[in-house]
């Protein structure tokens, strides 16, 4: 029954495409010969689209995969940050090391300017015992008058430690002039921005040491070598309001 059904098909086809003009008037695309030729290289052209279609979500699915690789790849590698005046991160966050805040001595007039966290771990290359000319560096410790209503413990003379962190973040700045993260941005740590004593000799970098800084063992003496002072914000080209004249600025350190 199946095989005349076909044969009948085919008879029909075969004299409707005999009967058709020999130029298809269609206007439409592809050109054609007869109906019959018309509605085959329209079929094949709908195939033809139809895997087009199949290839471009391939190739989407494809690419929105890589993406998704792309991203975690990045939100694995992470972030580091400082936490300077603490010897622990956040839970949520991995000990790289703990280290010694240090940097110039407040009078040297060289030396580096930056603040560094020194590894509580040290290990040495070659090092020779000979006098030439090298740059120093010392320990840090924080100056400030006392009481100072800015920070609730004596802090005073007290030596920082530092600690590297790292968090599964992409994204970490540190805000000077905040106490709270801007909106979408996580809170790492908050604290007080300091630098040098701004008397003293050359440049320096500031750093936010956190408003709950812990100390190392044994440094509540006097040194004044590698001196922090917290820092206060002056009107002027600096606009009042927002900011305020003589007053110590917070600062933030966050993660998105
Ligand atoms: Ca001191
Ligand atoms: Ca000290």
């Amino acid at each position: 029954m199946d095989s005349i059904y076909v044969f009948c098909c085919c008879v029909v086809g075969l004299v409707t495409m005999l009967s058709y003009p020999s130029k298809c008037d269609l206007e439409a695309e592809p050109t054609c010969l007869s109906r019959f030729d018309y509605d085959y290289k329209m079929l094949q052209k709908l195939v033809s689209l139809e895997q087009t279609i199949k290839n471009l979500k391939d190739s989407l699915a494809e690419s929105k995969n890589k993406i998704e690789e792309l991203s975690k790849e990045v939100i694995d590698s992470g972030s580091v940050y400082i936490r300077w005046g603490r010897n622990e991160c956040q839970d949520n966050a991995e000990v790289i090391y703990k280290g010694f805040t240090a940097g110039k001595k407040w009078n040297d007039k060289g030396s580096g300017s930056d603040t560094i966290c020194l590894p509580e771990d040290p290990s040495w290359l070659n090092y020779s015992t000979s006098s030439y000319p090298r740059g120093t560096v010392y320990g840090t410790e924080i100056n400030i008058d006392e009481p100072s209503g800015v920070f609730e413990n004596k802090v005073n003379d007290q030596d920082l430690p530092c600690v590297a962190c790292h968090i599964k973040k992409s994204s970490m700045i540190m805000v000077p002039g905040r106490s709270h993260c801007h909106t979408g941005w996580t809170l790492e740590y908050a604290g007080y921005l300091m630098t040098a004593y701004n008397d003293h000799h050359g440049p320096h970098n500031h750093v936010c040491v956190d408003h709950h800084p812990d100390f190392v063992h044994g440094g509540k003496a006097d040194h004044n070598e590698h001196i922090l002072y917290l820092t206060i914000s002056k009107c002027g080209s600096l606009p009042c309001p927002p900011y305020a004249n003589d007053r110590e600025l917070a600062c933030v350190v966050c993660s998105k």
